[in-house]
């Protein structure tokens, strides 16, 4: 029996009443829970005011413990229990809140409420992570980064669960536990921590060749980004967007940041690992902090129903993208991240995403991948988050109102009132009740994809090409960005002890994507070069994909840029006014920073104060450098092995610098040839131009061959 037969049955579903302004909905729901300690009285859990927290019971000052102290016992205890299993992959993250605003009406597309309507914004929780390392790993290391975003909808949660890259290492999710137990770090020693560059790794992707694309990614500088904000954001898996007359349209999912691409080079990521773990949660926090809200343009390729079938590759399977060129894609909305969380634990660590959570107007298509992910997340919240209530935690919770029959479990929040916790009945007036799936605003109807097929353990033929893609993509980057990829392999490959996994991914995946990469890594490996690859190369429609290079994916300009001030005693503080004035202006970010963290005399007779002593900034934490002028101090920079240091580390990582005044001479005293981003010149003012339209390129790229410790 359904409700179809209740005596309530004329009264509809879903009449709750919902806030339409969703994100002070969020924001309100959330601070029910936020609790505020200031000006009150410590107590105990059960709220029992504290007179000492310095000591415990005891019989005499020098006696023994007394086990009646139940304020130390259930501190303790609270303690001994803080923790909750990390995440098995993605552990290491950062998040914030934020909202997605469509652009305009796209229910042509889709009914989703959150795309119908301009004026509305849709709140949003974003996490970024990275996948091998532990919660306490390096924020810098080679890896993909997660970017899973939830959106509470006033239809329920939307969790779109995805990547940094645009494409996965397998194509079937029974795969998925084989290769984590190959990149994690080594059973035996647990090494490496938050890195691929070991045996276990390049012996699994060099068995599967369907890794060799999205292995080729992780090679290229899109694994070291240079922050959370520059990262694109990718859906990966092909969805679907279903309209309110029903009709089903694929789509891609992409998020570009407004601020531009932008990636680390190795060795500077290396080095912020260490100086600044937190490199990249600091970033998000410092970013928002200062109001420079993170934002990134969110869009979809569609691909019509009828054109499933129409390109060189299947659009069910994950180790494949659609190239832009042929499918370019719709900009829908923007996604704006404008509040940190108050409490990492509550907020960040808690929150759960699951790509099976979908809203009406959303739905799923048959990619191998996917559907085994719609499993394992919320199986997996189950174990980390203590139960099945994890929806019940404040940041998990929808906007939109969730009754139902579930009951109980561990931890459970909610008092349902009512006698029946089942359906139907007719005790509690039947309620809840369904919603008939309608046009717009009602019950989530499944996509009616018809199925005709025999049950088999079988992949489809239509996934057999592996190394297309891979070539495309490396024929599609510059020489500095396959420069990039020919260093990473040889690093990583060189970190591989057994001698027979390195040649393996040279001669029978390398090769099979470019010769010429394979080549030039198996030089740097000491190994002969293979004379052809080990499958037929497979002609494809596209010979290259200009989307796919990070230089062409560039803002133009630098806000949100962050740009160190050197100074030291004698610096002329007009230099530093001046540029700290225009970096402002283009919307940057500037550091003064000082032998110290001390204030120096400025040239001028006064003090120009410092935000922080460069050693503790050192310059991979910076995109630009610029040095002040002042003869005393440009004087004192030339004799300074720590400050020449700063400035070498800067131009070896390709980054824009500027000395004005008596501090142009330090390129010479360097032994460093000027470039379109090492300018000198006796007026500060006159060098902003050049210095910004190099720090604009992000990287001195004309810089490379004279730093490479790899000859070309
Ligand atoms: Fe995940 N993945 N994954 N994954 N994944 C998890 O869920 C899994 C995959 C991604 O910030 C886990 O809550 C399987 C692809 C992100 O909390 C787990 C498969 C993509 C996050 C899990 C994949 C992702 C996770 C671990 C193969 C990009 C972090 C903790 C079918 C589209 C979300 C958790 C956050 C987290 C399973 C493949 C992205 C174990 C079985 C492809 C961003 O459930």
């Amino acid at each position: 029996m359904t409700d179809k037969t209740n005596p309530a049955k004329s009264e509809m579903a879903g009449t709750d009443t919902l806030d339409r302004q969703n994100v002070t909905a969020k924001t309100e729901q959330l601070e029910q829970y936020r609790t505020d300690a200031t000006g009150q009285a410590l107590r105990t859990n059960h709220g029992v005011k504290i007179s000492d927290n310095q000591n415990t019971l005891k019989a005499g000052a020098r006696g023994p413990s007394l086990l009646e102290d139940f304020i130390m016992r259930e501190k303790i205890t609270h303690f001994d229990h803080e923790r909750i299993p990390e995440r098995i992959v993605h552990a290491r993250g950062a998040g914030a809140y934020g909202y997605f605003q469509p652009y305009e009406d796209f229910s042509k597309l889709t009914k989703a409420s959150l795309f119908r309507d301009p004026s509305k914004k849709t709140p949003v929780f974003v996490r970024f992570s990275t996948v091998q390392g532990p919660r306490g790993s390096g924020d810098t290391v080679r890896d993909v980064r997660g970017f899973a975003i939830k959106f509470y909808t006033d239809e329920g949660n939307w969790d779109m669960v995805g990547n940094n890259m645009p494409v996965f290492f397998i194509q079937d999710a029974v795969k998925f536990p084989d290769f984590v137990h190959a990149v994690k770090p080594e059973p035996h020693n647990e090494i490496p921590t938050g890195g691929s560059a070991h045996d276990t790794f390049w012996d699994f992707v060099s068995l599967v060749p369907e890794s060799a694309h999205m292995v080729l990614w992780t090679m290229t500088d899109r694994a070291i980004p240079v922050n959370f904000r520059s990262m694109q954001g990718f859906g990966i898996h092909t969805f679907r967007f279903v309209n309110a007359e029903g009709k089903g349209t694929f789509v891609k999912i992409h998020l570009k940041p407004a601020g531009g691409v932008r990636s680390l080079v190795w060795d500077e990521a290396q080095k912020l690992a260490g100086k600044d773990t937190d490199a990249h949660r600091r970033d998000l926090w410092e970013a928002i902090e200062s109001g420079d809200y993170p934002e990134w343009e969110f869009g979809v390729q569609i691909i019509p129903e009828e054109d499933e079938h129409k390109f060189d590759w299947d659009l069910l399977d994950a180790t494949k993208i659609i190239p832009e060129e042929l499918v370019p894609i719709t900009p829908l909305g923007k996604l704006v991240l404008d509040r940190n969380p108050d409490n990492y634990f509550a907020e960040t660590e808690q929150v759960a995403f699951c790509p099976g959570h979908i809203v009406p107007g959303i739905d799923f298509t048959n990619d191998p991948l996917l559907q085994g992910r719609l499993f394992s997340y919320t199986d997996t919240q189950i174990s980390r988050l203590g139960g099945p209530n994890f929806h019940e935690i404040p940041v998990n919770r929808p906007v939109a109102p969730n009754h139902n029959d579930q009951r109980d479990a561990a931890h459970r929040m909610t008092i349902n009132k009512g006698r029946a916790s089942y359906e139907p009945n007719s005790i509690d007036g039947g309620w809840p009740k369904e919603t008939p799936s309608a046009p717009v605003d009602g019950g989530f109807e499944t996509y009616q994809e018809r199925v005709d097929a025999h049950k088999v353990r079988e992949r489809s033929e239509s996934f057999g090409d592996h190394f297309s893609q891979a070539t495309l993509f490396y024929r599609s980057l510059s020489e500095a960005e396959q420069q990039h990829v020919i260093d990473a392999y040889s690093f990583e490959l060189g970190k591989v002890d057994r001698l027979w996994i390195r040649e393996r991914q040279v001669n029978e995946i390398l090769a099979n994507i470019d010769l010429d990469l394979a080549a030039k890594v198996a030089a740097n490996l000491g190994i002969p070069a293979p004379a052809k690859g080990t499958v037929e190369p497979r002609k494809i429609s596209i010979d290259k994909s200009p989307a796919l290079s990070q230089v062409n994916l560039l803002s133009g300009n630098i806000k949100g840029f962050k740009v160190a001030v050197l100074v030291a005693n004698g610096s002329k503080a007009s230099d530093v006014d001046d540029i700290k004035a225009a970096l402002k202006a283009e919307g940057a970010h500037v550091k003064v920073l000082g032998p110290s963290s001390a204030p120096v005399k400025s040239a001028e007779g006064g003090e120009i104060p410092v935000d922080a002593s460069a050693d503790g900034m050192p310059s991979v934490a910076f995109d630009a450098v610029f040095v002040a002028g002042g003869a005393e101090a440009a004087k004192a920079f030339a004799m300074n092995g720590a400050a020449k240091h700063y400035l070498y580390e800067a131009y070896k990582h390709l980054k824009a610098i500027a000395l004005a005044g008596e501090a142009k001479d330090l390129i010479a005293k360097l032994g460093l040839d000027p470039d379109a981003g090492l300018l000198g010149g006796a007026d500060a003012k006159a060098l902003q131009k050049d210095f910004f339209a190099a720090m604009a390129e992000h990287r001195v790229w004309a810089r490379l061959p004279k730093i490479t410790s790899v000859p070309a």
